[in-house]
């Protein structure tokens, strides 16, 4: 690997570096810490460019929102990402090896959850995310479409037909259950799709990766400061960025639990998410954003547990893996979360429909 304090240096960082740490465990980049002399620290990664076939288009994603975000917050250096540059004025640096690394302030005095332990940072993320769309409502500008087809079930469909042709790692056999799984819920995720294609729901800027990992909260007051790891802001629908969050905020266990009994839908958290989500949102969300709410999990679930699924059957291209099954246990583990929202879907649209 490039030498990562040469790779720290192409960049316009106050202060002289002091030592650089590897942080967190995220499925797709390499996070490290910059601590300086003098200066403060900072957040350097190295994109996944197999997962992002142009980082140079993304960081621009990046610098675009997170500027708009900027004129419009109480503390732009707080409340969203500040993107720095290289020497040379690039939002990124390529390496000698084809690399691509970008780096941004490090937002002091925050923390992160895994799992979501109580009502009130539910509660919080709701408003975190609902305060994130509205602040872009008013964001024209085109976004690139930085992983094609995201969030979509029709093209995620077409990779997936190829990945069971394929039958790469020769997995098919053993995984016929979760197969079965995916098919049977096929059409339903289709017809919900559709409505996105035909405009009877309608494209926003989204953050496409909600999960509650990716905010901040702020160590003193517990609230929402701002949504972090913006690499997959582009157009897509604002539904998803709930079902994304509820995912993993109203998960009552991490999303790769190999323990299949501990997963289930919280509606309590659901509830308390979606309060804090529509007390900023409920007044501009149109009727059909309002009708498919509830199903956003579920869409979001489905769509995760056959990437995690494909993955696996692929051979474990895409996503970080720390043990050789784990793929097929965060693919049963999604799964049981779906089971258990399905079960729960009626309760869940009676629990939106109280804060519309
Ligand atoms: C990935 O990068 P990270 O760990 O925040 C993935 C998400 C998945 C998530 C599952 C670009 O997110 O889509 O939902 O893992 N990001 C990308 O935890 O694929
Ligand atoms: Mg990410």
């Amino acid at each position: 690997m490039t030498d990562i304090k040469t790779v720290a240096a192409q960049f316009a960082l106050e202060g002289r570096i002091a030592s650089i740490k590897p942080l967190g465990d995220g499925f797709i980049n390499d996070t490290f810490v910059i601590r300086t002399h003098g200066g403060p620290r900072y957040i350097l990664q190295r994109k996944n460019h197999h997962v992002f076939p142009d980082v140079p288009a993304m960081m621009d994603n990046i610098v675009a929102v997170t500027e708009h975000i900027k004129k419009k917050v109480a503390d732009p250096l707080r409340e969203t990402l500040t993107v720095i540059d290289t020497k040379d004025g690039k939002h990124y640096y390529k390496d000698a090896e084809g690399c691509f690394w970008a780096v941004c302030l490090f937002i002091e005095d925050t923390v992160t959850h895994d799992v979501a332990d109580t009502l009130e940072l539910a509660r919080q993320g709701g408003i975190g995310i609902g305060h994130f769309q509205a602040l872009l409502a008013d964001f024209t500008r085109p976004l690139a479409e930085v992983i094609k087809g995201f969030h979509n079930i029709r093209w995620r469909f077409i990779q997936w037909d190829e990945s069971l042709q394929k039958d790469a790692a020769g997995r098919k056999a053993e995984v016929a259950e979760e197969i079965a799984f995916i098919e049977g819920q096929r059409e339903r995720m289709l017809d919900f799709w559709s409505r996105v294609e035909s405009g009877e729901i309608p494209m926003r800027v989204t953050h496409n990766d909600t999960k509650l990992s990716n905010i901040l909260f702020d160590k003193k007051s517990g609230k929402v400061l701002c949504a972090i790891d913006l690499d997959t802001v582009m157009s897509s629908t604002s539904l998803n960025d709930v079902g994304d969050a509820i995912r993993s905020y109203a998960n009552a266990t991490v999303e790769d639990d190999p323990d299949y009994a501990k997963v289930g839908i919280r509606l309590d958290m659901f509830e308390a998410y979606m309060e804090g989500y529509l007390s900023e949102r409920a007044a501009s969300l149109s009727d059909s954003e309002k009708q498919w709410l509830a199903f956003a999990p579920l869409y979001i679930t489905y769509e995760q547990v056959l990437r995690f699924l494909m993955d696996y059957i692929d051979g474990d291209t895409y996503y970080k893996i720390k043990y050789p099954a784990h793929n097929l246990v965060r693919t049963r583990s999604q799964m049981a979360l779906f089971r258990s929202m399905d079960a729960n879907y009626a309760k869940m649209q009676e629990i939106v429909k109280k804060y519309l």
